[in-house]
């Protein structure tokens, strides 16, 4: 049997390279090694206040961006997160045995709440859900970009906790960085993650930022007063430049030195800007054509979580059991 992955991407805000790069390039590559289930967390986007209108369309939206990147649901899943009860069921059960203090201690957590007025109790039991989305499956495997690292540890915390409270119960899951491209930064400070929640106009490149927009984008990212590429000097906006071109050439890392040593920033951007447009134009294409057909992908939504059901459920009643919650003997 293949190994099991999981992830997930919240449906809220229009997805980035960041992501792209960081997550969803991986997802597509990894599919055919393994038995990977990719989620919509919509509860997840609800920890912080969404319009409900624009949530709705945000769901639909990624999933045609999961099919549109390459997810192929004849391999893969694609569901969404409040769909399968067990997540929030299986949530409860791990809230209960996760100590408060290694959720104050997130990073995510604090820079989150610091921007609330009131802090719902949803935002400090993120990461415990998230732990239940991946727990749930049993999955070996978990395919994310840098910033979820440390929720990746608090999950293999969680597991091994419920495991030595209760007996082997969990898979203990690795977490599983790209080689380029785990932190894409913004172009407009490069000294913060590109994201999708952050304001600035020329802060990201969407998915679905056509062709003028992402020039335009690219030629204002900020970069520092050297004129050109120094590799022994290299500044943090010209780095993330460059790493962005090589995440979506795929060239390796002497070609990338050979060929942009020495190179004028103006001519490197140009450059950058045309491997994202190439990268880009099939997924748009794509999108177009499959956002077109709403109920194609919502059969697709149905088809998948009905395939994954049953191993929710097992988990679950699994869970109950070790706990010694009632289940029908
Ligand atoms: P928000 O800003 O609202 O937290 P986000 O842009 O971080 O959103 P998520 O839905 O939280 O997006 O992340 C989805 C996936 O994309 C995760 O695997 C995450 O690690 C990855 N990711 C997010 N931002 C970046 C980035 N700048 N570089 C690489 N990977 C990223
Ligand atoms: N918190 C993640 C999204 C997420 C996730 C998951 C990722 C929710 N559940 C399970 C991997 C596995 C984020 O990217 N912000």
């Amino acid at each position: 049997m293949k190994p099991r992955v999981f992830s997930g991407v919240q449906p809220s805000g229009s997805l980035h390279i960041g992501n792209y790069l960081g997550a969803l390039k991986n997802w597509v590559t990894i599919q055919d090694d393994y038995e990977c289930i990719y989620c919509i967390v919509d509860l997840h986007a609800i920890t912080v206040y969404q319009d409900p209108a624009e949530l709705r369309a945000g769901i639909e939206r990624l999933a045609a961006l999961f099919l549109a990147v390459g997810i192929d649901p004849a391999k893969s899943s694609i569901m969404v997160q409040s769909s399968v009860s067990g997540h929030a069921e299986l949530a409860w059960m791990l809230t209960c045995v996760t100590p408060v203090g290694w959720l104050e201690r997130m990073t995510q957590y604090k820079d989150k709440a610091a921007r609330q007025k009131t802090v719902g109790d949803g935002l400090l039991q993120y990461p415990v859900l998230m732990a239940a989305d991946i727990l749930l499956y049993q999955a070996q495997i978990v395919p994310v970009g840098e910033d979820q690292v440390q929720h990746l540890e608090l999950t293999r915390d969680i597991a091994q906790r419920f495991n030595s409270l209760y007996g082997e119960t969990f898979v203990v899951p690795e977490t599983k960085l790209p080689t380029v491209g785990a932190r894409i930064m913004g172009l407009d400070d490069p000294e913060t993650k590109m994201s999708k929640s952050a304001t600035g106009a020329y802060h990201a490149i969407y998915l679905l930022d056509p062709p003028e927009m992402i020039r335009k984008k690219i030629m204002r990212a900020k970069t520092d007063t050297q004129p050109a590429v120094d590799f022994d000097h290299l500044g943090p906006g010209v780095a993330n430049l460059l790493t962005i071109f090589q995440a979506f050439t795929e060239w390796p890392d002497e070609k990338v030195r050979r060929h942009f040593a020495g190179k004028r920033y103006g001519e490197t951007k140009k450059e950058v800007a045309e491997a994202v447009i190439a990268g880009l134009e099939p997924i748009q294409q794509r999108y177009r054509k499959i956002s077109a057909d709403r109920a194609y992908v919502a059969d697709v939504l149905d088809r998948c979580a009905a395939r994954i059901r049953p191993i929710a459920e097992e988990t679950v009643q699994l869970v109950k059991k070790r706990m010694g919650l009632y289940t029908r003997a």
